[in-house]
């Protein structure tokens, strides 16, 4: 799977949501509502126009700029009166290429609320608070508006996502830059258009005068809200007899809740950070390749010295140990433990039994985002030629 549609399928607020963050969801969907339940009332009133929406520069969320979003835009009407806001972001959840917006009835829109930062001192609305209903109300200005922030929280829709801008390369499960299997030195690219874009639009409610401006989109934009996951290889048994060797790994993302890593929700300890009485284990993926140096050579122990090494996929024995796919992980100080059974009777066929054999594990987060990698000589090893 690609880094991309990894990043768009996950399920939409891994909400670090805390009881602020529901009030403000709730915000939204109220927002929202305002104008589902009032379609007939409102006309497109040439008036009230939202412009020079600015996009963000550089790439936002936790692991950018930041997890609140701002964007500048300017609001103007004839009639001096508080519109509402309508903000909603989309990214290529069906990674098809386009980014629906929902004209075409064949394709769903893509589009879902923007929940906002009301806590943020950059947003320029005033918060009323009606019928039991939060609402965000900015003023217009005739002629060329009013200047305007929305502050996006970003994390609450999108989580720890990683979605970059530009053609992205397909990934394997484990992680692996997939190639044309008939020209190998072609690299396989994802299909999904990459990136997130947002779409603001005014409404002003009040019977005969109600109205909605036109939507105006961002440009797309990257995000990145996720810490990078981290391996490490922890242990190696070499099982002669069945010509495999066992790889006891840890994964580590601390974006997950696990934080000691016994693979419990700990709630007093408080790893329920959002609150939602369920363990998020930041699943991580590892890579396993080999590669081989004479015995009088020095062995790669990390990227540097690993330099233009060549590197080989590790085959996996089937059916023994837990694997190297989407492994819940632990937290910083305490990963979670698993075991790869790599069959080195295969890969190492051939081979003298006096070279040093190294391993090296990429590892790659649910989201798409790389850790670095983890290098171990994998001695003592038996190599043999056949099974
Ligand atoms: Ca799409
Ligand atoms: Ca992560
Ligand atoms: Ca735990
Ligand atoms: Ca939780």
């Amino acid at each position: 799977m690609s880094p991309q549609p990894r990043a768009l399928t996950r399920r939409a607020p891994q909400a670090r949501s805390t009881s602020r963050a529901a009030a403000v969801l709730a915000a939204t969907l109220c927002l929202a509502a305002v104008s589902a339940a009032q379609p007939a009332a409102h006309r497109r009133a040439g008036s009230l126009t939202v412009s020079e929406l600015v996009t963000p520069e550089g790439v936002q969320g936790a692991q950018g700029a930041g997890a609140h979003v701002a964007f500048a835009f300017r609001l103007a009407d004839r009639v001096q009166r508080g519109s509402q806001l309508e903000v909603e972001y989309a990214v290529d959840r069906n990674a098809d290429g386009v980014i629906a917006d929902g004209s075409d009835p064949h394709l769903p829109s893509e589009y879902a609320p923007a929940t906002p930062a009301l806590d943020d001192p950059r947003m320029t609305c005033r918060v009323a608070f009606a019928r039991g209903r939060t609402r965000m109300v900015f003023r217009p200005a005739t002629r060329d508006g009013a200047a305007h922030v929305f502050v996006w929280d970003e994390r609450a829709d999108l989580g720890d996502a990683v979605v970059p801008l530009g053609p992205q390369p397909a990934l394997s499960p484990e992680g692996r830059v997939l190639r044309n299997a008939l020209h190998p030195q072609e690299v396989v690219y994802s299909k999904a258009l990459s990136g997130v874009r947002v779409r603001v639009r005014a409404v002003r409610s009040g019977g005969q005068r109600a109205a909605r401006s036109r939507w105006v989109e961002s440009e797309l934009f990257a995000v990145d809200g996720s810490i990078a996951p981290e391996v490490r290889i922890e242990d190696l048994a070499d099982h002669a007899a069945l010509g495999v060797m066992s790889v006891t790994w840890a994964a580590f993302d601390a974006d997950g809740e696990d934080a000691d890593g016994n693979g419990l929700l700990d709630v007093a300890a408080g790893e329920d950070r959002d609150g939602d009485g369920r363990l998020d284990t930041a699943p991580v993926s590892v890579a396993f390749d080999w590669t081989v140096v004479a015995p009088d050579a020095e062995a790669p122990t990390d990227d540097d010295s690993a330099g233009a090494t060549l590197w080989w996929p590790c085959r996996e024995r089937l059916g023994y140990g837990d694997g190297a796919v989407l492994r819940p992980s632990g937290g910083v100080d305490a990963g979670r433990r698993w075991i790869y059974v790599w069959d080195y009777a295969r890969d190492l066929a051939g081979y003298r039994d006096d070279v040093v054999v190294v391993l090296r594990a990429r590892p790659l987060d649910r989201a798409g985002k790389r850790g670095p990698n983890a290098y171990s000589i994998a001695q003592p090893l038996t190599p043999t030629p056949t099974r």
